[in-house]
């Protein structure tokens, strides 16, 4: 079995204390950084799969996710490029109601790299926070928003709608999260939705300097 494949294996099976060693020699090993990551994208799939299926339960997931967490520490060096300009600041967080981080995180991981300095406001995160941030930093030029529940969708569409009925100017809005489309982002008028981690930092590169 390979490395990977083992951090796959490990992962899914909630082997917290394993996960650091395994990525560290999956990378000593040779494997591109990204790979890993997506390798543990792709287990997190399996682990959702397993408890849409009743064949494990919230804590399972709890501690899958935990183990991701750890896994993602040993890549950050190695996924970051540690850009030295400054694009503006940056204000993500995951919306009301919603307690999920991981994809939020990477979000945050890779605009940092990109050069924006990060204000992060963590999970369940009202809309008047969001507002409260704009007005609370300097130069912000992208909010982002991270979804991973259909229930919540609508918190994500009373943030946007409460950041535009602000009056504040200056940024953009950026929208994401497993069940978030480019449609349902246009349609409760974001200014830009992306797929994953890695597309919100090109994208939000692409808004803060056009
Ligand atoms: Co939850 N959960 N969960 N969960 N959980 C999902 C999302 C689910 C799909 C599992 C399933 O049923 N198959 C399902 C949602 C169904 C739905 O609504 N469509 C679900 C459910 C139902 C629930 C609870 C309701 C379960 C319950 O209590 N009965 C509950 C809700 C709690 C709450 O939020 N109020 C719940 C709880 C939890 C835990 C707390 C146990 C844990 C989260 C821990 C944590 O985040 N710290 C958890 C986990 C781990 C998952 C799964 C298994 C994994 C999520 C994850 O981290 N994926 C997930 C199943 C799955 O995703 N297949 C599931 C890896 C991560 C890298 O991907 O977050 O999608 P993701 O991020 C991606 C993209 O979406 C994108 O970039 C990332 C990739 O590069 N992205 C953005 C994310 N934000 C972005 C923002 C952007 C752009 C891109 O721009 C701003």
């Amino acid at each position: 079995m390979s490395k990977i494949e083992e951090v796959k294996v490990n992962l899914e099976a909630g082997k917290t204390k394993l996960i650091k060693g395994l990525v560290q020699e999956a990378l000593d090993e040779g494997s591109k950084a990204e790979d890993i990551l997506q390798a543990m994208i792709d287990s997190m799939g399996v682990v959702g799969d397993k408890f849409s299926t009743g064949e494990i339960f919230v804590p399972e997931m709890l501690i899958a996710a935990k183990a991701m967490s750890r896994g993602v520490e040993v890549l950050k060096p190695h996924l970051a490029s540690g850009a030295s300009t400054s694009l503006g600041t940056c204000i993500i967080g995951t919306v009301a109601g919603d307690l999920h981080d991981i994809g939020k995180n990477l979000v945050s991981m890779m605009m940092e790299s990109t050069g924006f300095k990060m204000v992060d406001l963590g999970v369940d995160v009202p809309a008047d926070k969001f507002v409260e941030a704009v007005k609370a930093n300097e130069n912000v030029k992208i909010v982002a928003c991270s979804a991973l529940l259909t229930t919540t969708m609508a918190a994500l569409k009373k943030t946007v709608e409460t950041l535009k009925e602000s009056g504040l100017k200056g940024f953009k809005i950026m929208v994401g999260g497993a069940p978030v489309t480019a449609e349902f982002a246009a349609s409760i008028g974001a200014d830009a939705y992306t797929p994953d981690a890695g597309s919100a930092a090109v994208k939000a590169k692409e808004l803060a300097t056009a």
